[in-house]
């Protein structure tokens, strides 16, 4: 019997998974078919839905002829865009980039994101900050109403290692909620970001907030490096759905 329940648990979380890549892959072709043109510089963003969009602009050069010049977000884009044999460029030869496309762990009614559960905000906001588009690509699960509708793991905020205690305790003290520092698998140690910092998550958050003034607020704070929330930066949002569909919004 124990086999059995087994099984059917093992059938029921890859039919889960199958539905989430449908659409992640959905979201990932539809964004970059419809945003991306020849001689463009991509900020190339990062997460398991973003590795459908690289495939598919690895198609495109391909297929089409495309010409694209790639700037990671992270150490694993900057990976997939070389394992893709795209051409790699950054902001010090292109400064500016045509358009940008990442994943999101939250996306709400306003488009204000919550990004950064892979730990890669910072580089992330750089990019995006410097892009003409921020088209993000996501499956149906980031699709929220009011940021921390479904999202378990909080707001990412990157800091510097020295500072975190003290952070932690200013954003209890004024907003309340929790806040963690992220530890690696097994609680080996803190979680260390491409630039070397720490990462804290803020669950349980005020979600009627008002997130720019908070997201200001929080900038000023000495040691706090970055956000995770991303306010109108965002031009348009692609959902894959259930369906294999899409929902487009902005
Ligand atoms: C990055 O990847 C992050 O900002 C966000 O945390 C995450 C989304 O990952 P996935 O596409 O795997 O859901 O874009």
């Amino acid at each position: 019997a124990c086999n059995k329940y087994n099984t059917t648990v093992l059938k029921l979380s890859r039919a889960m998974s199958d539905l989430l890549n449908n659409a992640k892959k959905a979201a990932a072709h539809a964004a970059v078919d419809e945003h991306v043109k020849t001689d463009y510089v991509v900020g190339v963003g990062s997460g398991s839905t973003v590795v459908f969009a690289v495939e598919r602009l690895a198609e495109r050069v391909r297929n089409e002829n495309l010409k694209i010049r790639c700037i990671p977000t992270s150490f694993q884009a900057r990976q997939l865009i070389i394992d893709h044999k795209l051409i790699l460029t950054d902001l010090d030869v292109d400064p500016v980039v045509d358009v940008c496309i990442d994943g999101a762990d939250e996306v709400d009614s306003k488009m204000t994101l919550i990004k950064g559960g892979g730990g890669c905000l910072l580089q992330e906001k750089i990019v995006a900050s410097n892009a003409k588009e921020l088209i993000i690509i996501a499956d149906y699960t980031k699709d929220s109403v009011k940021l921390g509708d479904q999202y378990k793991k909080g707001i990412p905020i990157e800091v510097v290692p020295i500072a975190y205690v003290p952070i932690m305790n200013k954003i209890k003290q004024r907003y309340g909620g929790n806040i963690e520092l992220r530890m690696a698998v097994k609680k080996a140690g803190p979680v260390v970001t491409d630039n070397g910092n720490f990462v804290l998550d803020w669950t349980n958050f005020d979600q009627d907030s008002d997130w720019e003034k908070i997201n200001l607020d929080l900038l000023m704070i000495p040691g706090l490096v970055e956000t995770g929330l991303f306010i109108k930066m965002a031009a348009k949002a692609y959902f894959g759905l259930k369906d294999g569909t899409i929902k487009q919004t902005g």
